[in-house]
Parts: structure tokens; sequence; C-alpha cells
């Protein structure tokens, strides 16, 4: 009996600045009830999917840089959400920006959740690779201020058994190094979603820019592959408050193909039927870790943050 989750990839256009949790919403429930039409059990939502991406521009008062966070999850704005997918049946991913108290402080995190089709949440994760910069580079054309806005994730990379299956989370720079896949692969994931914001330009690195697609589903593609998982990344896309993001939505197969991709840079629903037993021949031959990985030769990647040369 094949286990074959119908996983639906739901990309949002820009959320402008001014642009209410509430009409984002529902640009969600549009493509969630999209994505029951198309016999989706699961739909994931981009990275931070409630609010423009902020940490694109420099703010000082607090309560202006709350304002983009959730104190509840589900709150009023979102609870909507939830109440649609435990009546449709469909369980979703969603992005957001998680104001937390915890060990007697206020905690900002850039936070994903994974919620069942009776719309209860069954796993969060907290972003852990956290790129750009925490002070302020006025003579960039946007900031990147995700190190000043968010903490390091604490909650590890954690797979939960899930719709018959293995599914973890990880967030937009995650996807770039192997150990957020490794990490999970060796709680025998099969099915990775993700959500990102990915500018068409990088400040630091303008001659990256043209490039900007292909990174994007090269890693997932690797990380898919490598670890004989599925890869869900979902973006953000479009002229959001000044900045352009890529596109290029994707569901990538154990395999390391590209079984679905969206071709627009807006609002767009893209839908695969995953077979969650697919990775199993990767497992039981190349990527068999048991078999072939050796720890023992691995030290360096724990031990040392940043390269040293010889
Ligand atoms: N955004 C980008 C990402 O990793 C970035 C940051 C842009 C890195 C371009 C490299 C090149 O996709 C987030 N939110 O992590």
């Amino acid at each position: 009996m094949s286990r074959i989750l119908t996983v639906g990839a739901a990309q949002l256009g820009p959320i402008q600045r001014d642009e209410s949790r509430v009409s984002a919403v529902a640009r969600m429930i549009a493509l969630m009830r999209q994505a029951k039409s198309h016999g989706c059990d699961l739909v994931v939502f981009p990275e931070a999917a409630l609010t423009a991406f902020f940490p694109h521009w420099w703010m000082e008062d607090e309560d202006e840089i709350d304002s983009y966070f959730e104190t509840a999850m589900p709150s009023n704005e979102t609870a909507p959400l939830f109440e649609e997918a435990a009546k449709l049946g469909i369980g979703f991913h969603l992005g957001y920006a998680e104001l937390a108290h915890e060990d007697g402080r206020k905690r900002r995190f850039n936070t994903a959740v994974l919620v069942d089709k009776s719309g209860k949440i069954i796993g969060k994760y907290r972003k852990i690779h956290l790129p750009g910069h925490p002070d302020h580079k006025p003579e960039n054309a946007f900031q990147n201020l995700e190190k000043r806005y968010f903490e390091t994730g604490n909650l590890g990379w954690p797979v939960w058994r899930a719709m018959d299956a293995n599914i973890g989370m990880m967030i937009c720079n995650d996807r770039r190094w192997p150990e957020s896949y490794r990490s999970m692969g060796l709680q025998d994931v099969e099915l990775i979603v993700l959500g990102y914001n990915t500018p068409k330009h990088n400040p630091p690195a303008p001659q990256h820019d043209r490039l900007g697609n292909f990174h994007n589903q090269l890693v997932m593609q690797a990380g898919a592959y490598q670890n004989a998982t599925w890869v869900v990344g979902v973006a953000k896309a479009g002229l959001e408050a000044g900045v352009d993001q890529i596109g290029g939505t994707c569901i990538i197969a154990p395999t390391g193909e590209v079984v679905a991709q969206a071709v627009t840079e807006g609002d767009e629903l893209i839908v695969a039927l995953c077979d969650m037993d697919l990775g199993k021949s990767y497992k039981n031959s190349t990527f068999n870790f048991a078999r072939h990985r050796e720890p023992q030769a691995y030290g360096l990647i724990v031990e040392r943050k940043g390269a040293v040369a010889p």
C-alpha cells in the first residue's frame, strides 16, 4: 500500500507594507480551497506569510517592530485559516514572525508551524540560519536585518510523524546549508517543507544576482537527493515593499528531480502526488547512512565555525 501525500505549494505574491493580515489570510484561504479541490492533503505557505518581509527595512521603535510579530498562533487574524483547514480537512505549513515570552523575557523568532487536518499545531520550528546583518547599512538598496529582529532558533530541526509520513521544516536561508537537511535526514525525514523570501538582488554580492533562481533550486535539489527526501520550497515572490523577490516555488522528489514548479511571481498553487516511499531505494543503497557514513571523520563540521586555512 503506497503512501501518496498530495502536496500543494502555495506561492504568495507580494504582501505590501500596508496590507493587513486579514487580506493575507484571505489570499491563503483561497489557495487552501484551491488545494483542497485538487485533492491536497497538505498545503505549504511561505516564510513570514502574514506581512511584508520587514527585515528589509530599518526600524528602531520597539512597538513598530513588534507590530509585525504574532503573540499567539492562532490569533484573531489567523484563526480563520485554522478553521478553514479543519473544515476542509487539509493540513498546512505557515511561516510567521513569533513573539514569545520565555525564560522571563521577550523573545523574537522567525517561525513556522505544521498544522494537521484537524487544525491542530503538531510542530513548530524556529529559523536557525539567520542571514544578513544586525546593523543599519543605509548605503544598501535594502536591508536584511534578521540578525537584528530575530534570535537564532532554539528548537533544533525536529521531524514529526504526521499524515503517515516523517515531516520536517526549515526556513529560507536554512536551505542553503547542508547541515539543515542532514539533521533531518538522520531522523529518516521523508518530506521537508520550507518557505522563503529571497530578493533578486543581494547587496553584498551583486555578481551573484544572475544566479538567484539557479542557486535556489540547486540547494533544494541537492538536499533532497543527498537525504532521499521530498523538499517543497515556497516563495513569497514579486515586488514587495520596494524589494523584488524571486519566485521559483517548486516540489522536488527524493531523486533530486523537480516535479512541479511555479511559473509566475504571484499567488500560485502547484500540486504534486508525493510517494513517501520514493526515497526508500536511496536510503537502502547510496544513502544508507548506517552503512556508509563515517562520523568519526566529520569532527570539523561540528567543532569549527569558520574556515581555517592550512
Ligand atoms: N533570504 C535570503 C535567502 O537565504 C539571501 C537571503 C538572499 C541569501 C540572496 C543569499 C542570496 O534566501 C532569507 N530570508 O533568508
